[in-house]
């Protein structure tokens, strides 16, 4: 291609070429560029064409494969809202300009309960497996910065989004960060930080954990909310200090469990109690109480949240909830109503059942009364009539949800876990099993002594309760068994404390039982890891890949072989992010013309014209295309 490019250059072709013309002609690399680009773009082509997509969890089809269009936003007074440009007032102003503190004063001085946004994070977490690429986020934002300008925040990072984005986006994280901050420069932007686990499921040496925040901080993220999946106070606080130090808000978080208001439950009032003085000593910014599984009924919340805001004045608190019990918008209007400053919900169609409520619910329920939330109702609905669409053209990745489970107040299944858990079992047309799965996990809880659930011990709960049913146990064989049964590895970790230490310690003699010898570690893991030697995998990235930037040590340094994989991904397939989903998840029609712009102003015109027979002898087949006018063919193995 580059002799291609030389010999076709206009001054090579006038004669007018000279012995420096090739450096003097920076056009030709990024047209060799953009060659090798198209043609890696043409690889991927031909293998979903052939062999279909290689996503993984997708089950067939997209439902919609139109266009979607972008809606107009009306404002209240019939008005359409200019969407050229983003918006740019918004509670972010505050903190960018005054700091962390301002914006802690700002949102309690704010006489209304504010909405913190889930949609593009935990929302798409809960429902789609994650699946929703930087794309699709990237076409409505612009809007969303007008039509939640007011909003506390728009929950967009973190959490399994970082290595799905990698692992099965064929994305970066960091580059979906960068980009979506340009878009929206007005709205604080949240993320999701599992306290010294990162955005891992284990403990990383703490200084992984300071770089991967400052990084964070630096590329785009305001609130931090840092939780601890055993709510272990030590975990807690290598986050909480990550992020101040970083300049990031510190959101502390307590994760719900049990039922406070039930005196045979291990958590209770005074529990919650003391873990947010300590973490207030800690020095957070803002309190979140995580009810990952969407357990907190109104009246705990109306207790909780009442008796925080007594005790702790000047402590903006934000509350976060699932919709799996369908009580969602109750729960959420009794925090607003006893003093909390956010409450979280998601966009109409990406709302309820293991997602957040409902938006529209929320602002209606509380429009006019004391909890405004100051968002235009019009103006959401334009929004959610994208993602209505959005959500069918991801069809492929639902789980197949039908209604609530209130049953959740016993099994206490995290949203996300939940969703999975429903997926796996209606692939394997489990239907009788999966009342049993649910049974089996809130066994599994009780012998792992009753412990919080959420990334990553809600994992060893499903492992455990997987494997009791699989090997047909009861609670009470599997604690007599112990010394001889195989547990799963995550159990072993768990019970290795390599994830914490849990409120009232561990069971004995289960715990002895199933390590048989392995360690023990009776203080936070990240006091047994040396730090990670950073400068040391930077040069050594580097003398790998060439373009490495500081993200991407990042990157490797929370998910070493997942982002190794992706970046072997992006050697042969290129950068596939400017690929629309529709032509991500599955092959166009013989002859259907689609557009595909690989950077400003470089846009390809594409047209499917053929799959060739398969050659016996390679076991090959020739894919043709039409680009930008000319024929292309790849060779592609069949692997179906
Ligand atoms: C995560 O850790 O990804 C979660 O969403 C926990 O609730
Ligand atoms: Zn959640």
């Amino acid at each position: 291609p580059f002799l291609t490019s030389l010999l076709t250059h206009p001054t090579f072709v006038e004669g007018n070429c000279w012995t420096t013309f090739i450096d003097d002609t920076p056009e030709l690399f990024s047209l060799i560029g953009s060659q090798n680009r198209a043609q890696k773009l043409l690889a991927y082509l031909g293998d979903l064409a052939v062999n279909g997509s290689q996503i993984k969890g997708q089950i067939g089809e997209p439902k919609y494969k139109g266009e979607i269009p972008v809606p107009k936003l009306m404002n209240h007074e019939g008005n359409e809202v200019d969407i050229s440009k983003p918006c740019e007032k918004g509670w972010r102003n505050i903190f960018v300009k005054e700091g962390p503190a301002a914006f802690a004063k700002a949102v309690r001085a704010n006489k209304g309960c504010l909405i913190m946004d889930t949609t593009w994070r935990d929302a798409h977490q809960s429902l789609l497996a994650t699946r929703v690429r930087t794309v699709d986020l990237l076409n409505i934002a612009k809007e969303t910065s007008h039509a939640l300008s007011n909003a506390w925040a728009l929950e967009c990072w973190g959490g399994a989004t970082f290595d799905v984005a990698m692992r099965f986006l064929y994305e970066d994280p960091w580059d979906r960060l960068r980009k979506m901050r340009k878009l929206v420069p007005n709205i604080p932007f949240q993320m999701l930080l599992r306290g010294a686990n990162g955005v891992a499921y284990s403990s990383l040496p703490d200084n992984a954990i300071y770089h991967f925040c400052d990084q964070a901080k630096k590329a785009g993220v305001d609130i931090f909310r840092v939780f601890d999946a055993l709510n272990d106070l030590d975990q807690l606080e290598v986050g909480i200090k990550a992020v101040i130090k970083a300049g990031g808000i510190a959101e502390g978080a307590l994760c719900y469990s049990g039922d406070m208001l039930n005196p045979k439950k291990k958590y209770n009032f005074e529990y919650y109690m003391n873990l947010v003085d300590k973490m207030v000593d800690m020095g957070i910014h803002i309190l979140g109480i995580k009810d990952m599984a969407g357990v907190l009924k109104p009246q705990a919340a109306t207790k909780l949240v009442g008796a925080i805001r007594k005790k702790h004045p000047d402590l903006p608190i934000h509350v976060h909830t699932h919709d799996s019990a369908g009580t969602g918008v109750a729960s959420m209007v009794a925090c607003a109503q006893a003093g909390a400053d956010a409450v979280d919900a998601a966009t109409d169609s990406m709302s309820g059942m293991t997602s957040q409520p409902s938006i529209g619910a929320i602002v209606a329920s509380l429009e006019g009364t004391e909890c405004d939330t100051g968002l235009d109702a019009n103006e959401l609905r334009a929004i959610d009539s994208y993602w209505a669409q959005l959500r069918l053209l991801y069809s492929p990745f639902e789980a197949g949800l039908t209604g609530p489970d209130p049953e959740v107040y016993e099994h206490e299944i995290p949203g996300g876990q939940l969703t999975n858990l429903i997926f796996q079992a209606s692939q394997q047309g489990l239907g009788e099993q999966w009342a049993q799965t649910k049974k089996a996990y809130e066994h599994a809880n009780d012998l792992l002594g009753d412990i919080v659930k959420v990334t990553p011990t809600s994992k060893v709960v499903g492992d455990l309760a997987q494997f009791m049913v699989a090997n047909n146990l009861t609670e009470d064989e599997t604690r007599k068994k112990a010394e001889h049964l195989d547990f799963p590895s995550s159990v072993l970790e768990f019970f290795e404390g390599l994830m914490g230490q849990p409120y009232g310690g561990f069971p004995e003699p289960l715990r002895t039982h199933a390590l048989r010898g392995r360690r023990k570690m009776d203080k936070r893991p990240g006091l047994y890891l040396d730090p990670i030697d950073i400068d040391k995998v930077r040069q050594e990235l580097k003398d790998k890949w060439r373009h490495i930037s500081e993200t991407d040590v990042s990157s490797y340094m929370m998910y070493p072989k997942v982002f190794e994989d992706y970046r072997k991904f992006i050697d042969k397939y290129g950068d596939l992010s400017v690929l629309p989903t529709r032509y991500f998840l599955a092959r166009p029609e013989i002859g259907e013309e689609f557009h595909v712009e690989l950077e400003k102003g470089k846009v390809l015109i594409l047209k499917m014209l053929a799959i060739g027979p398969l050659s016996e002898q390679t076991g090959q087949r020739e894919v043709f295309y039409e680009m930008n006018g000319e024929v292309r063919q790849v060779t592609v193995d069949d692997t179906k």
